[in-house]
């Protein structure tokens, strides 16, 4: 039996504090809210936007999204064991000791007060089941390609295809890797011809905003009116 007993409930009208802000008036029933003047010049306001930067294991997603993250990037980095080399190459990223097991997160602010939120996806097999949640509210996508191996880049681009999402395909250029004209590149992955291909190094600011740039051109331009 509970020592309280039902017939002993106090009954108590719960009044609600004032709300508190900086606003004159704010809080004080009946009083007129002053808005400031930057409450509503929307031309102040950022637009803000959710690209994802996607493709295979080890091509450099997080690298990209650190080169140009204004915050300190949320990464996920666990190292890897040697269970995993049978299923993902490392020969082309021998000195490769981490891999991402959730996502990479960093933000951008472009011209005109345009922010950019940035979401890398795990590259490993065993973690794309992550990705449909990843790709929630996105805009975009940045697909990125090593020329050293084209092939683990057709997961990334069947998938966007499929998904009608726009998206470029950023070529990451590393060192002693043949360097192909962007044509050649959209043949060898069977991009189609409005599907921007750009070459980048993923450690290079001002390559990384270009493609990034490339993808909210190309997302506009397919945006309905
Ligand atoms: N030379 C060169 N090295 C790069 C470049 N981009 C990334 N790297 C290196 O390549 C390795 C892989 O980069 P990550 O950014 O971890 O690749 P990732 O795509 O996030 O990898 P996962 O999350 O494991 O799929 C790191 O050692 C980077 O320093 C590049 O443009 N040039
Ligand atoms: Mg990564």
């Amino acid at each position: 039996m509970d020592s309280a007993g039902s017939d002993t409930i106090p009954t108590t009208t719960v009044v609600p504090p004032p709300r508190v802000s900086g606003i004159p008036g704010a809080g004080i029933p009946g009083a007129e809210e002053v808005l400031q003047s930057w409450q509503t010049d929307r031309s102040r306001a950022p637009i803000a936007i959710k690209v994802v930067i996607a493709g295979g294991f080890g091509v450099g997603k997080t690298t990209f999204v650190g080169a140009v993250s204004e915050i300190t990037p949320l990464q996920t980095e666990a190292l890897m064991t040697r269970a995993s080399e049978d299923i993902d190459d490392l020969t082309a990223t021998p000195d490769k000791l981490t891999t991402t097991v959730a996502m990479d997160f960093g933000r951008i602010t472009l011209e005109n007060d345009l922010v950019l939120y940035l979401f890398g996806t795990p590259g490993q097999h065993r973690f794309w089941f992550m990705w449909d949640d990843l790709m929630r509210g996105a805009i975009g996508a940045v697909v990125m390609a090593d020329t050293r191996r084209l092939e683990d880049s057709f997961p990334a681009l069947d998938y966007f295809e499929s998904l009608g999402l726009p998206y470029v395909v950023a070529v990451n250029h590393f060192e002693g890797a043949p360097l192909y004209r962007p044509e050649d590149m959209r043949n060898a992955l069977s991009v189609a011809d409005g599907v921007p291909v750009v070459h980048m190094d993923a450690r290079r600011r001002i390559t990384v905003v270009d493609a990034l740039l490339a993808l909210v051109r190309h997302a506009v331009d397919l945006a309905p009116e």
